[in-house]
């Protein structure tokens, strides 16, 4: 079976995820450290402009979105499951409030907490991907109040789940609702200046951070960038075409089609379509589930590639 090769870098929240989800698996995995800015030019002729991270690549399929690379990393190793006592399906919904609002919520504090130190270039990445054009960084240092007010709720539904007797969020086995709280925690801890101090609020939440840590990551060794793109030039996707009779758009194998990301603000509720730049993915369906979608496109550099995304959180457009 071809090596699970993780494009990431290490201070990324959401790469943490899939870093613990690796490690609950126990695999071995090849590690790609890409830049923490675009442009990312040894990653695009991979995604074909998909630039947010982590991506994960198997030959030549490639993965976008933690989602898209947690469901087929459970799918191509089931055990043990991220589903532990049968936890499927609605712990993806606990994704939607962890991805979703509270990562917002997350990523304003931080941002707004760092708003003197933080180098402008980031800020100039990071704030109108995440807040739309036009946000500003003094806004989100001037909210911190609020945020926190916010934020200190729902961290506590995460402390009273461990606090009733379990070991992890599902029960005795740690699973996906765990990935999906501790790397937040992990944000939290890590880049809020007063991180330490906002969570020894949540004691049992303390405890059940250090088993999640003790988890690690699995074993991964490092790859260069080059060596990635020539295993994806080597090889073909290996992803079959796959129609799904019961598309709600109508979409079938063989359709030229645009896959954007809708930003959190617009996938969690908000307006479809703001204005701004919304790095977008052009190629052929090749396959279709309700959760997944997977095109080919072609790269001078890598060839053929299959690029998947989720549904959810992504606009799919015929063109
Ligand atoms: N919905 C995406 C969100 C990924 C995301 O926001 N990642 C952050 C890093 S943690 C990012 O892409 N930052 C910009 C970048 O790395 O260029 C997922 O679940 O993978």
């Amino acid at each position: 079976m071809p090596e699970i090769i993780l494009h990431h870098y290490p201070q990324s929240p959401v790469s943490e995820k899939v870093r613990v989800v690796l490690g609950i698996k126990g695999l071995a995995w090849r590690s790609v450290e890409i830049p923490r800015l675009p442009p990312k030019p040894d990653l695009m002729p991979l995604t074909g402009g998909y630039r947010q991270t982590p991506v994960m690549q198997v030959g030549a399929d490639v993965f976008c979105d933690s989602q898209c690379i947690i469901r087929a990393i459970e799918h191509r190793h089931p055990e043990p499951t991220l589903f532990p006592g049968g936890g499927d399906g609605m712990a993806w919904g606990v994704g939607r409030w962890t991805d979703g609002p509270l990562f917002t919520t997350v990523i304003s504090l931080v941002m707004g907490d760092s708003a003197d130190t933080m180098a402008p270039e980031f800020f100039a990445d990071r704030i109108p991907l995440y807040f739309g054009p036009g946000a500003d960084v003094e806004a989100l240092k001037a909210r911190i109040p609020e945020t926190l007010a916010d934020l200190r709720p729902q961290v506590g539904w995460m402390d009273t789940r461990i606090a009733t007797g379990r070991p992890f969020m599902l029960g005795p086995d740690p699973g996906l609702p765990d990935a999906l709280c501790y790397y937040l925690i992990w944000f939290i801890r890590g880049r809020y200046s007063k991180g330490p101090e906002f969570l020894a609020g949540f004691p049992a939440l303390n405890a059940w951070e250090e088993r999640v840590r003790a988890i690690g990551h699995g074993t991964p060794t490092d790859m260069t960038a080059q060596e990635a793109l020539d295993i994806a030039r080597a090889t073909e996707p290996a992803t079959p075409e796959r129609p799904d009779p019961g598309d709600p758009q109508g979409l079938k194998p063989g359709d030229p089609v645009t896959v954007t990301p809708a930003r959190p603000g617009e996938a969690y509720g908000g307006a479809w379509d703001l204005p701004g730049e919304a790095p977008t993915v052009a190629g052929t369906v090749l396959s279709l589930t309700p959760e997944d979608i997977a095109i080919t496109r072609e790269d001078g550099r890598v060839g053929t590639v299959a690029v998947h995304f989720p549904r959810v959180g992504y606009k799919v457009r015929a063109g």
